[in-house]
């Protein structure tokens, strides 16, 4: 069967899986939050990446169904979490370009929370900066929508795509996540450095939270705590693990 058969109802089959990984506070490096990574466990294929499945995914018209189950998912492993007694860390889902356009989006979030019974503060939005540019209004609308309904968005990936600053301020960002590739040469590499620092200041400017991502060793984490970046994730936190590890996480154990 070719992947667009298999993809099609393979989370009602219990296919797909939530991967979680740590994002930690950078001044204190406790624990805040989680971002959910989807994994694709298909019988014929083994783990398959959501880079290869999310475009098929899309071009087939199979989002709206699988952002549903990850909404769902995300929210009902937060409520069980809380009912654990951990309440002090939020999950940060990813939503594509499509996903943001889709008009569904704010009606899946809305129906998720309240099915568990969750604060909306729980769960963060996370769109890649190119999503922006696209459909302007139609993005402005719902991401206005969702900071109605009270939860938090970021903006992910950021620096890889052209928004100024001016841009930027009409939408309701509440974090920029400072792209991987400009964390790979920190410490050392002065562009690097140049950038993270302006992105940091942009933020701050805007009264917006800086999270870096990819942090790979404590020298990164180190320069990008002294520039004033907010939270950090990366390996050298956690990598991207199941539910059942990132409990640990939560209970101090990990
Ligand atoms: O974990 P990593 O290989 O895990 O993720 C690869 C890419 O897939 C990243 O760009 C990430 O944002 C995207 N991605 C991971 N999980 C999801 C998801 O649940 N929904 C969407 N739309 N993208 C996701
Ligand atoms: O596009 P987005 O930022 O949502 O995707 C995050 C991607 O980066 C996922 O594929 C995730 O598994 C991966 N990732 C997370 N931390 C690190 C890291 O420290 N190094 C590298 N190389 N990849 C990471
Ligand atoms: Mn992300
Ligand atoms: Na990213």
């Amino acid at each position: 069967l070719s992947i667009g058969h298999r993809l099609r109802g393979a989370a009602g089959r219990g296919e797909m899986e939530l991967f979680y990984q740590p994002q930690l506070h950078a001044g204190s490096r406790e624990l805040i939050g989680f971002e959910a990574l989807i994994r694709w466990n298909d019988p014929e294929r083994g783990r398959v990446s959501p880079l290869s499945f999310i475009p098929v995914a899309e071009a087939l018209g199979l989002m709206p169904e699988l952002g549903r189950w990850i909404v769902g998912e995300a929210c009902r492993q937060a409520k069980a979490w809380r009912d654990e007694g951990f309440d002090a860390f939020a999950i940060s889902i990813n939503v594509s370009m499509q996903e943001l356009q889709s008009g569904g989006l704010v009606a899946q979030v809305a129906d998720a929370l309240d099915r568990n019974g969750l604060p909306p503060s729980a769960l963060c939005i996370e769109l890649t900066e190119s999503s922006l540019m696209e459909n302007v209004e139609r993005v402005r609308g719902t991401l206005s929508e969702l900071k109605a309904l009270g939860t938090h968005i970021a903006l992910d990936d950021f620096g890889t795509g052209y928004s100024s600053l001016a841009y930027l301020k009409h939408f309701p960002i509440d974090k920029l996540k400072i792209d991987q590739s400009f964390v790979k040469g920190l410490p050392g590499d002065v562009n690097d450095a140049a950038i993270a620092r302006t992105i940091v200041a942009m933020a701050h400017q805007l009264e917006m939270l800086v999270s870096a991502e990819g942090v790979e060793n404590d020298a990164q984490a180190t320069f990008l705590t002294e520039i004033g970046c907010d939270e950090l994730q990366g390996y050298h936190f956690g990598r991207p693990c199941r539910a059942g590890h990132a409990r640990a996480w939560l209970s101090g154990t990990s």
